[in-house]
């Protein structure tokens, strides 16, 4: 026997079951005594006081951000992690795993309404899933946060929420294990060891999932934004290359490994051993490389590409060991020929051929071919680059092969109809280390657009449904990072500009020189400092090489060194001829010989970048979108502790309190009048049980009988908006003395059964 009861510290509809002889909430864990049910208003306050709210509007003091953060604080402690800012979802990493994200949990959220049950990830995934059914609107769901507050654990509990909770069809089941599938081998190759995450993603992620009229998902696209090739050779104390090294080595078979020239000791491979720290506690590259293993399968990888993708990664190995010396004449020359050898069977191209790649340069000059030998900088350098390369292009190839697997066909089924789509976006979170580089530069600019395009939807909607449902409305004052976007992308002025300029500029540009034309340009920019510019004490925190931005998320020195090399992104020419002629089916695809005739210099890495974000931009807010605010508890990736310090730096930029201001500027509470009629309408005479007219007219009466005085609450086209929390509190305790009585005849009920 269970009964559906409401909890009101939480405000969910929960079950009651008798366990033990026990009746306990489901929710909140009280126990309800053992002869019956009665939940005393005493312990339903004990348990509001210990809980919190579940949606910060209904914080009495929503002003201060200290009763936002003990808010936060309480929760955690009891494992709530997520909590609501009206309908965005602030979730805060629990660092552990939590029991709530079983098949019954969600059941628990499948077309139920988003205020009925707690605040969960499942939540924002159904709302957005019904309004595409509803609305045939696309949606998408934007995640952002820092570095390690849970973004990629967001993205992949909601594309499992779909892939359990959606209906099936046979091409269905295809369909999403391949999009499952997706995550652990794009990880598996993008994502890596850092000092703020043990699974970073080290490249962006944007997901369509694509759903048809009967609402089964049949088909997606990824689009991955920028790569963080550089750790292909390089990696700082304590991070990790890729993942999918370790995999290799650790659970590649032996006949693999054999095949691939390859041993089992990470040790023995130079670009595995800069962050000295191939082991992680809390990886198990073996495991991991099975589950991949799995997936390279379901995405419809046969024995061959498998092993020439594998050779791939195998040479980029070998790739790091080779070594050179000088001859007489200064020049360098390959002491690794064995090495030399492996790469060259492994990438399916000739040995000689490779071997002088390496060590020359090929210029073309008044229609001649010029062999120029490299010395030894030159050449380690021209090695790393092809290492780079190699990588950087097979892990677009790998996306590129994963949309294959996952299109849709329109017309394939008849009556399909075209597709609608939840776009996921998860991207690399905003991250700050003692040495901050081009990438970090290229990471914190896509969050500051991010956050752009956020304090833009967020407002800019709120504005609009109180102007569609008739309501004056007073705007807030909040801070715009949109000068931060210009001061990083702005034409001709911005520090993308003055960087490709630089990189353009023939003969005597450098690093340094970018950071001279960069304090001419940019010169007294609130959000820029260098060790000339900016006030007194800053300046002094900003080594020479370095520039400060002073971004929404917080300060971050970048040094100059290697901006150029890295936005330039070059290939000598002799080592991409090289790859065109190769016999490795992966590399073939991801060199084309066009790249060989073509005169216009490619576009550089950061232009890239901004053009592909910029296209983002316009893919999100073509769509109807969700927000997710992820946050960091502590720097020591622990369960359980709650540093006030980091959460309160995070709730300031991530602009949560303004955030709450802006929702809670006109109107605290809002709800369609269906919705508030029936959850209300057992307090009005007039409306209960049962009202006949329409549902706004049974609100108005609702409103009367519950004496809301005027500057209280105003009525909407198709909503009550209510002003303060303490009205609806005062409504939710009416409820509760209600429900009391009904208690008391469910008692009898209940001794009835026995
Ligand atoms: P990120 O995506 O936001 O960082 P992740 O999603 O990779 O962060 O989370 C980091 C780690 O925190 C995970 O590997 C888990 O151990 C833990 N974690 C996160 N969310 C949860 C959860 N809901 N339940 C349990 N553990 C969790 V980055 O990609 O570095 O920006 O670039
Ligand atoms: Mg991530």
């Amino acid at each position: 026997m269970e009964l559906k009861i409401e909890c009101i510290p939480t405000g969910e509809i929960i079950r009651l079951a008798n366990q033990d002889g026990v009746f306990r909430c489901s929710n909140c864990k009280h126990a309800l005594g053992s002869d019956g049910i009665r939940l005393t208003m005493e312990s339903a306050l004990t348990a509001r006081d210990r809980v919190g709210v579940q949606d910060f509007v209904l914080l009495e003091n929503f002003t201060s951000e200290a009763a936002f953060i003990e808010n936060l604080r309480k929760r955690f402690k009891e494992n709530l992690i997520y909590t609501y800012i009206g309908s965005v979802l602030v979730s805060v990493n629990p660092y552990k795993e939590l029991e709530i994200y079983t098949k019954p949990h969600m059941e628990r959220y499948r077309g139920v309404s988003f205020y009925e049950v707690s605040p969960h990830l499942y939540a924002i995934a159904d709302n957005s899933y019904r309004s595409l059914r509803t609305e045939r609107k696309d949606q998408c769901i934007l995640i952002s946060g820092e570095s390690g507050a849970g973004k990629t654990e967001a993205t992949k509990k909601i594309l499992q929420y779909y892939a359990v909770t959606c209906p099936v069809s046979d091409r269905v089941e295809t369909i999403k294990d391949r999009l499952l599938q997706s995550n652990p081998i794009l990880e598996a190759f993008g994502n890596a060891k850092t000092l703020r995450n043990d699974n970073s993603s080290r490249f962006g992620k944007y997901m369509d999932v694509q759903f048809d009229y009967k609402g089964a998902p049949v088909g997606g696209h990824i689009l991955n934004y920028l790569l963080e090739k550089s750790r292909v050779v390089h990696q700082n104390h304590g991070e990790r290359n890729f993942h999918i090294f370790y995999q290799l080595l650790e659970g590649g078979e032996d006949d693999l490994l054999r095949r691939l020239g390859l041993d089992k000791n990470a040790q023995n491979y130079q670009y595995l051993i800069k962050g000295q720290c191939a082991k992680v506690s809390s990886i198990n590259d073996k495991n991991d490389w099975k589950v991949v293993r799995k997936g390279l399968s379901v995405i419809s990888f046969n024995d061959d590409d498998v092993e020439s993708l594998l050779s791939i990664i195998a040479s980029v190995l070998h790739l790091g060991n080779v070594q050179f010396a000088t001859d007489e004449q200064g020049n360098a020359q390959v002491t690794t020929e064995n090495q030399i050898k492996y790469i060259a069977r492994l990438l399916g191209v000739d040995v000689s051929v490779l071997r002088e790649a390496l060590i020359h340069k090929k210029i073309i000059a008044k229609g001649e071919e010029l062999n120029s030998p490299l010395n030894l900088e030159q050449a380690a350098y021209a090695r790393d680059a092809l290492a780079k390369a190699v990588y950087g292009r097979t892990f677009s190839w790998l996306v590129n092969k994963i949309n294959r697997s996952l299109i849709y066909k329109e017309g394939e089924h008849p009556g399909w109809g075209s597709a609608s789509v939840i776009g996921l976006l998860d991207i690399y979170g905003f991250e700050v280390f003692q040495h901050n580089s081009f990438e970090q530069f290229c990471i914190n600019y896509c969050n500051e657009k991010l956050q752009q395009l956020f304090i833009e939807l967020t407002l800019k909607s709120e504005q609009e449904e109180y102007e569609a449902e008739g309501i004056a409305w007073e705007p807030v004052q909040y801070f715009n990072n949109k000068i931060i976007c210009d001061l990083v992308e702005e034409k001709h002025k911005g520090i993308i500009s003055v960087l490709d300029e630089e990189c353009l500029r023939p003969g005597g540009a450098t690093d340094l020189t970018f950071l001279e034309k960069l304090e001419e340009t940019v010169k007294n920019h609130p959000h820029f400092i260098t060790h000339k510019l900016g006030d007194q004490k800053t300046r002094k925190c900003v080594g020479r090489d370095e520039f400060r931005l002073l971004h929404y998320a917080g300060e971050v020195n970048y040094n100059v060194t290697g901006f150029l090399d890295k936005n330039n992104d070059l290939l000598f020419r002799n080592l991409k001829e090289a790859m065109c002629n190769t016999e490795n089916p992966i590399i073939n695809q991801c060199f084309d010989r066009t790249e060989l005739t073509d005169k216009k210099r490619p576009e550089t890495a950061v232009t890239q970048f901004k053009n592909s974000l910029s296209q983002l931009m316009e893919i999100l807010v073509s769509k109807d979108p969700s927000y997710i605010r992820c946050m960091k508890p502590n720097d020591a990736k622990q369960a359980g502790r709650f540093d006030e310090v980091l959460i309160r730096h995070q709730v300031k930029y991530l602009g949560l309190m303004e955030n709450l201001r802006v929702r809670r500027a006109g109107f605290a509470y809002r709800r369609k009048y269906e919705i508030f009629l029936q959850r209300y309408k057992s307090l009005c005479p007039e409306t209960w049980p049962n009202w006949d007219g329409r549902a706004a007219d049974g609100v108005g009466m609702l409103v009367k009988c519950l004496n809301y005085k005027p500057e209280e609450f105003k009525m909407g086209r198709t909503k009550i908006f209510i002003r303060f929390p303490k009205t609806l509190f005062a409504t939710e305790d009416a409820l509760e003395e209600r429900k009391q009585s009904l208690a008391t005849s469910i008692q009898a009920t209940w001794r009835g059964f026995h």
